[in-house]
Order: C-alpha cells, then structure tokens, then sequence
C-alpha cells in the first residue's frame, strides 16, 4: 500500500469515528432533554407548592368561590394574565372588592391550586 493511500484511509476512519461520536451523543443529549423536561412536569404536578402573587381584583364570584385576578408573573408556573382562582374560604372573597391591589397566598398541587390568603395593599 502507497504511503498516500494509507494516509486517506486513516482520516476516513477518523471522519467516521467522529461524525459516530457526535450523532451518538447528539441522540443522548436529545434523550436526556426529554427526560428532563419529563421529570420537572412530573415534580410541578405531583408536589404541594406555594407562591406568594401579586395582582387586581376584577370579579368577586362569591355563588362560585371565584376571585377573577389580574396576576403577575408567577415564577416557574405561569405568566402574568387575567385568570379565576379559586378561593380557600369564603372569608376570603369578603375581604376584598373590585378594583383591590392585592397580594395574594396561592397554595396547592398544580393545576389544582386556590387562594388561602389574601391581603389589601397600601393604594399609592
Ligand atoms: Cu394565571
């Protein structure tokens, strides 16, 4: 064998190798991708957690224990929007009125959540 043919054969054997190397660990990558992904779903759904929001009281649904609330961000579960919540107790809803910015206790499993308390803040 040539010297030279030698040579094109080894760098083929080490294109192939590499080109190997990257596809094998670009599929385990992917993999553990989904498996993460699969695991944090599986820990936000399954355990009890508790954030505290703030936000505007726009409906009161005291027939329904529903307060309709303006929220911000909630970190690690769901943007700000306008959304119902359900409320822990009826005391809850009678604490507050329309138009109220509050700040707010929501605790559960998701998605199975509900307000347990809820405070009036100071009007700037
Ligand atoms: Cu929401």
């Amino acid at each position: 064998m040539r010297a030279w043919k030698a040579v094109v054969l080894i760098n083929l054997a080490l294109v192939i190798g590499v080109v190997w190397g990257y596809a094998v660990w670009g599929l385990r990558a992917t993999r553990l991708e989904r498996e993460l992904a699969v695991a944090r779903a599986a820990a936000l759904a399954g355990v009890e957690r508790e954030w505290i929001v703030e936000g505007v009281v726009r409906a009161i649904f005291p027939e329904l224990n529903v307060l309709v609330i303006t929220h911000g961000d909630i970190a690690g579960y769901m943007p700000a929007m306008t959304m119902g919540f359900r409320t822990a107790s009826p005391k809850i809803q009678e604490a507050v009125s329309v138009g109220d910015a509050v700040r707010f206790t929501l605790r559960g499993v998701p998605p199975t959540i509900a307000v347990t308390a809820i405070h009036k803040m100071a009007t700037r």
